[in-house]
């Protein structure tokens, strides 16, 4: 498939999403939202692909939000739609059963800080800015923003950053929690491609029961999730990755995983 507002390669078991809108700071208008969504599932059928990095095009920006300029045309009932649909794109991402790692090349706002939110980390290089900025333009964040960030960072920062609209560097991000690293910004691709390939240096399929256990296990009471990961923890007793890896540990030698 071909897409217009990103740019898509394979580096081996790696799929590198870039996001191609960098005179407007790789603003997320609803062609490229639509275009992600198609890309996030081609990718989710693709087995060639074990995990997924989402960058932005040019050094300024990793994405600046959702394009502004598209906002003045909704209704209240078109805000909604707009909102439910980025809602779906950014949730597809999050379950999309491999790991993906958010690599912040500079401005992470609004929709694009929502982004990186879905992933499941995040890399910022040394002069990305993150924010919920919406509250400057009379509107809360639509992309999932109100709710990924207080269950990432808790409700009092969570609560400070949207009210204030402020923007936190790259520092501030990883003191409070919202990004996993900080790296200069030419080792910010290398960074993630190295932690990438960690993810696929094991087993596929724990890799994704481990996701679905996190992920399932965060909107549930401890004895919902406690169960959850009970019943996945035993279903990896049916692959075969299992049997090789505990083999392998065994017999003092790296495991040879298959994926299933
Ligand atoms: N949308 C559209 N265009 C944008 C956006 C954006 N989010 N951000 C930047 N641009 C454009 C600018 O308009 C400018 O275009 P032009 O050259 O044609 O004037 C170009 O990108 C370069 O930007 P600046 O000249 O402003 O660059 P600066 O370095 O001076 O400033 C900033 C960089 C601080 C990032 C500044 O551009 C800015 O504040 N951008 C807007 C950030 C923002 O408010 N983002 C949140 C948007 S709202 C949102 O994401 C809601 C998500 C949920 C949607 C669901 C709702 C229905």
């Amino acid at each position: 498939m071909s897409y217009e507002n990103i740019l898509y390669e394979k580096k081996g078991r790696i799929g590198l999403v870039t996001i191609n809108r960098p005179k407007v700071l790789n603003a997320l208008n609803t062609a490229t939202m639509d275009e992600l969504r198609r890309l996030v599932l081609e990718i989710r059928h693709d087995d060639s692909v074990g995990a997924v990095i989402f960058t932005g095009s040019g050094d300024k920006a990793f994405v600046a939000g959702a394009d502004i300029k598209e906002f003045l045309e909704l209704n209240a009932e078109g805000g909604r739609r707009f909102s439910v649909s980025g809602q779906h794109v950014f949730r597809l991402i999050e379950k999309l059963g491999k790991p993906s790692i958010a690599a912040i090349n500079g401005f992470a706002l609004g929709g694009g800080c929502e982004l990186a939110l879905s992933c499941s980390m995040r890399i910022a290089s040394e002069n990305a800015k993150l924010g919920q900025p919406e509250l400057n333009l009379g509107l809360i964040p639509g992309y999932g923003g109100t709710q990924r960030l207080a269950r990432l960072v808790g409700r009092g920062i969570a609560m400070e950053l949207i009210l204030s609209g402020k923007f936190v560097d790259a520092q501030e991000a990883f003191r409070i929690g919202l990004v996993n690293k900080v790296t200069p910004p030419d080792k910010l691709m290398e960074t993630c491609e190295e932690v990438a390939r960690t993810f696929l240096s094991k087993g596929a399929l724990a890799v994704r029961y481990a996701m679905e256990a996190i992920d399932e296990g965060l909107q549930l009471s401890l004895d919902e999730g406690a169960y959850i990961e009970a019943n996945i923890f035993g279903l990896c007793f049916a692959t075969e990755d299992m049997k090789e890896g505990v083999t392998a540990f065994l017999e003092k030698r790296p495991p040879n995983f298959k994926g299933k």
